[in-house]
């Protein structure tokens, strides 16, 4: 019996000496389908690797700060994480092409896209000891406002709710007034008056209960955001080569999972904002004239300050 009860807590102490706890990081709330794909990420390294690396993820920004979350997994405060891949633009613009408006609307264009920027940011990423997982897009992006928008005009002085550099451009060459706010806190920017109108997917819309606080949704369509999630190459580098495996299976399923998750949320979330009392209207051809101007305008200032990488990544996407 003493032998028996000696054997078994030997047992325990190899495996716990082998078992990996890993700390994620993610942004988003756990209604937003990007966090329920990377808790079946997780759940699928779990059952493969036996419990051998067991991921719990921190969601809604609970660890981290969303913009912090980068630079946490490059320190190894954490050896994963998940973050809005265009907050990166400021390091280098390659990162922020899938939220410059009209450059890629669809998902086939957004496809197309990812496939131009992976090896690129892969590189960039790895200087800062970073790899990329997977990417996973956003349904394309629409415009929420307390009534009616006939042209660009309309946006004139409005508050406007931004998440990256991007929005922000966006929204003073609309001559709105940009304030960046994150998705969680969403609602609580509207309800105090600090914005009034905001561009995202129906997801977020449906997630912050967007009919709170607007009465319009126009599917713009403007543009396809991603999401990524990078682990630290070194922590990677250090797990046992079935470990490693087991991660890279589950992240190619997230990514794959991940997009079919978007292309059904795009209809199913628009058709829940109308359900909720959300008044759901076609684009004007001429708000859709003035926010193409936007864009042109705003693919000038990109190439203006872009990179050779981003100017190779945008070479690769029109070819
Ligand atoms: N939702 C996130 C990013 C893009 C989107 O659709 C947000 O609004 O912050």
């Amino acid at each position: 019996m003493k032998h028996a009860i000696l054997f078994a807590s030997a047992l325990t102490v190899s495996t716990a000496a082998h078992a990996e706890s890993w700390d994620m990081p993610t942004p988003y709330g756990d209604t937003t389908f990007h966090t329920q794909n990377i808790s079946q990420f997780a759940d699928d390294i779990r059952t493969a690797t036996d419990g051998e690396l067991d991921i719990t993820i921190h969601s809604a920004g609970s660890l981290f700060p969303h913009p912090e979350i980068k630079g946490a997994v490059r320190n190894r405060q954490v050896p994963i994480g998940e973050f809005f891949l265009s907050l990166l633009s400021n390091e280098d613009l390659a990162y922020g092409l899938d939220s410059q408006p009209f450059v890629a609307t669809s998902y086939d264009d957004a496809k197309k896209l990812w496939d131009a920027q992976r090896p690129v940011i892969t590189e960039l990423l790895a200087e800062q000891g970073l790899m990329p997982l997977f990417s996973v897009p956003w349904p394309a992006q629409g415009l929420y406002t307390n009534g009616e928008i006939a042209t660009v005009d309309d946006l004139n002085g409005l508050r406007f709710r931004a998440y990256n550099a991007a929005l922000e451009e966006f929204a003073t060459i609309a001559g709105a007034a940009p304030v960046q706010i994150e998705a969680s806190n969403i609602p609580q920017a509207f309800a105090t008056g600090q914005v009034e109108a905001m561009i995202t997917s129906p997801s977020t819309g449906v997630n912050s209960t967007a009919w709170d606080f607007v009465s319009h949704y126009s599917p713009i369509n403007a543009w396809v955001p991603k999401n990524i999630v990078v682990v630290n190459k070194r922590v990677f580098d250090g797990l046992d080569a079935e470990v490693q495996a087991a991660v890279t299976e589950a992240a190619a399923a997230a990514e794959t999972r991940g997009w079919e998750m978007s292309a059904a949320e795009a209809d199913s979330k628009t058709a829940e904002l109308a359900e909720n009392g959300i008044t759901v209207y076609e684009p004007s051809a001429e708000l859709i004239d003035g926010l193409q101007a936007i864009g042109q305008t705003m693919l000038e200032n990109w190439k203006a300050n872009a990179s050779d990488s981003a100017i190779s990544v945008l070479d690769a996407y029109n070819n």
